[in-house]
């Protein structure tokens, strides 16, 4: 039986489609709390620097990024599908809108609005999701300007619940709940949650209330809770799985191939630390490094190629 391990912290909204994803799939799962803010040292030696919430670890291959852990479960868990026809693949472009945009207006909307945050959690957030020039005062400054955006794009999300139930549908994704739901669930559950404002600037949406009701009877599958340290040992004791494979006919015009070295890092202006390893899978939509750590041993760690630089160190 695949052991599924989920490093994360409960308030992460991105991690919350994740735990949704393991809810609609009905799986079992560990469950290991890391620290809000690095240093996270028995996770570091998995993810190789990866510093980002949530992490997925299946023995000693490590999926970062929601993208490439949601990929991974449908990979193997194949029903219930989260990707839904007649968009199917293109559903991960919605996906990519409403982590870029929405969840950047979201963020400066809860981050904005909070009030007694601790100084080195604000400092570290408006960073790593604004860039070093960026100040709390100028996520307040912008608040109003991004809660119109929000309005303007929940409407577009309204709209089509509203469609949906015309056609008998409960769901963005049709007739049970999808990706397209559990990636607009995590920003509704995070204005509602962490905005003071939130449940009533949403309240004008009729729709995405109900919906948003129907979304928190999913759970999140079955959790057991487990320490970071066991879950280190795992991995040490574990063998990569990932096999080395390449698509033929897609060249990556960083130069990267099978067999080079490689940096990566998420195509974000945080200040994300780069990723060091050997390619051992490349195609389209994954790419996934070898390396050795002097703590975690041989471990594979894969990441979406949509969204993050590969640089070339060595051919
Ligand atoms: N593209 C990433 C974004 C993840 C992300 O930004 N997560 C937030 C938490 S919700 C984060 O990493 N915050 C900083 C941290 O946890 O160190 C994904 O989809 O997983």
């Amino acid at each position: 039986m695949t052991h599924l391990i989920l490093h994360h912290y409960p308030q992460s909204p991105v991690t919350e489609k994740v735990r949704l994803a393991l809810g609609i799939k009905g799986l079992d799962w560990q469950s290991i709390e890391v620290p809000r803010i690095p240093p996270r040292p028995n996770l570091m030696p998995m993810t190789g620097g990866y510093r980002r919430t949530p992490v997925l670890q299946i023995g000693a291959d490590i999926y970062c990024d929601s993208q490439c852990i949601l990929a991974e479960l449908e990979r193997r868990f194949v029903n219930p599908a989260l990707l839904s026809a007649p968009l199917g693949q293109l559903e991960n472009g919605i996906c990519r809108w409403i982590d870029g945009a929405m969840f950047s207006s979201a963020t400066t909307v809860v981050l904005g609005a909070a009030k007694d945050l601790p100084a080195d959690f604000a400092a570290d957030r408006v960073r790593l999701y604004f860039g070093e020039n960026c100040k709390i005062e100028d996520l307040q400054r912008e608040s109003a300007h991004h809660v119109t955006q929000l309005n303007g794009q929940l409407t577009w999300i309204n709209d089509m619940l509203l469609n949906q139930a015309r056609a008998g549908n409960a769901y963005l994704s049709g007739q049970y709940p999808g990706l397209l739901d559990i990636t607009t669930y995590y920003i509704v559950w995070f204005l509602s949650g962490r905005w003071d404002g939130g449940r009533e600037f949403l309240s004008r949406f009729d729709a995405l209330i109900s919906w948003q009701e129907l979304m928190e009877t999913i759970g999140h599958g079955n959790p057991v809770e487990g320490s970071s340290a066991d879950a280190l040992q795992i991995a040490k004791d574990a063998i990569p799985i990932t096999p080395t494979l390449t698509d033929p006919v897609v060249k990556d015009a960083s130069g990267a191939s099978i067999g080079m070295e490689v940096a990566i890092q998420p195509d974000s202006i945080g200040g994300d630390p780069e990723v060091e390893g050997r390619v051992v899978q490349l195609n389209a939509s994954r790419i996934a490094i070898a390396r050795y750590d002097d703590i975690a041993g041989e471990i594979v760690v894969h990441f979406p190629r949509v969204g993050y630089r590969v640089r070339v160190l060595k051919k």
